[in-house]
């Protein structure tokens, strides 16, 4: 199946008039925006989310289908973003029975011809020059530039100082069991996209960035579903003008109402919170908790919707 797919005329014409927006206080142009929320730089980049910065989070979830089959995608995705003066931060959550992707070399465009996640960056809103990344299971990594969609791609571009991992949950490329997914962890500073970015990264409160969020599931070799956030409308992801955009806040989560909180403080139902060895508290990842799964939009008070069976690491003591 072509990943990619022509840009119509009238669309470019509609992004290029609403590219003003962009990167500015008013959000109304982009089909989607999202609340990003100010962390500190205090995350182990391992692929496990029990970081102090991922907690209590607003989740996103990728439900758009955009291969000609259409439909629900056969695997939830949700996906996590924090950004600090340096940093933008980023989780991918993605279940599945069968993780798998081969590939282990850098920039391999055979990297899409498997099960991936990828996230599409136009730091200045134009519609025109935006960067391409993506992740498979083995943390194996594409980074390109485009000076406008699928055109000027330069494979040489890469993050600078990006860093990832990825923790499987199951064995990867190994389709005789049943897996639950996979979590993708992603660092990635400012300075590496800064240099598009017409108001300067990083950003500013009330500041957007339109990007999308995406992942290409191959029920079987060559046929696959290009699941996205927003949706592009057709089986393609080179869509800048289908962006969805980030708004940058500057309001922490942990200065939201109490019951916003309750999934850092409280432990979920049939889990057991655990006291770090620094005091803190832990609480394992929800595997199991019904109703635990919200609708689009609303808050997501329990962050840990992670595959991973929970079970606290063992460097910490359970107290209760
Ligand atoms: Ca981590
Ligand atoms: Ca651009």
């Amino acid at each position: 199946m072509p990943k990619y797919f022509p840009v119509s005329a009238s669309v470019a014409c509609f992004r290029r008039a609403s590219a003003m927006l962009a990167l500015a206080s008013i959000s109304l142009a982009f089909p989607a925006t999202h609340t990003c929320r100010p962390v500190a730089d205090a995350f182990k980049i391992d692929g496990v989310l029990d970081d102090a910065g991922w907690q209590g989070l607003d989740t996103l979830r990728l439900l758009r289908n955009n291969d000609p089959a259409g439909g629900k995608p056969s695997a939830e995705t949700k996906v996590l973003v924090a950004w600090s003066a340096t940093r933008l931060y980023v989780a991918y959550i993605a279940d599945g029975k069968n993780v798998k992707n081969t590939v282990t070399k850098h920039d391999d465009d055979g990297l899409y011809e498997q099960d991936v996640v990828e996230l599409f960056l136009d730091p200045d809103g134009d519609g025109k020059n935006y960067f391409e990344l993506e992740w498979n299971c083995l943390n194996t990594s594409l980074d390109f530039s485009f000076t406008s969609p699928l055109q000027g791609r330069d494979v040489a571009w890469a993050p600078k100082g990006m860093q990832s991992a990825v923790k499987v949950h199951g064995t990867a490329n190994n389709p005789a069991d049943t897996d639950t997914g996979m979590v993708v962890e992603i660092s990635l500073p400012w300075e590496g996209f800064a240099a598009w970015s017409k108001s300067g990264l990083p950003p500013k409160a009330g500041d957007n960035l339109p990007l999308n969020f995406y992942r290409i599931i191959y029920s079987s070799p060559g046929v696959a579903e290009l699941i996205s956030w927003t949706s592009t409308g057709a089986p393609s992801f080179h869509m800048p003008e289908k962006f969805g955009s980030l708004v940058f806040s500057s309001q922490p989560v942990t200065s939201l109402l109490p019951e916003r909180r309750a999934g850092i403080r409280t432990p979920a139902v049939g889990n057991r919170a655990a006291r770090r060895a620094d005091g803190k508290l832990y609480t394992p990842p929800v595997a199991t908790r019904p109703g635990a799964l919200k609708q689009p939009g609303a808050p997501n008070l329990w962050l840990f919707q992670s595959p991973a069976p929970a079970k606290a690491p063992a460097s910490v003591t359970p107290v209760n």
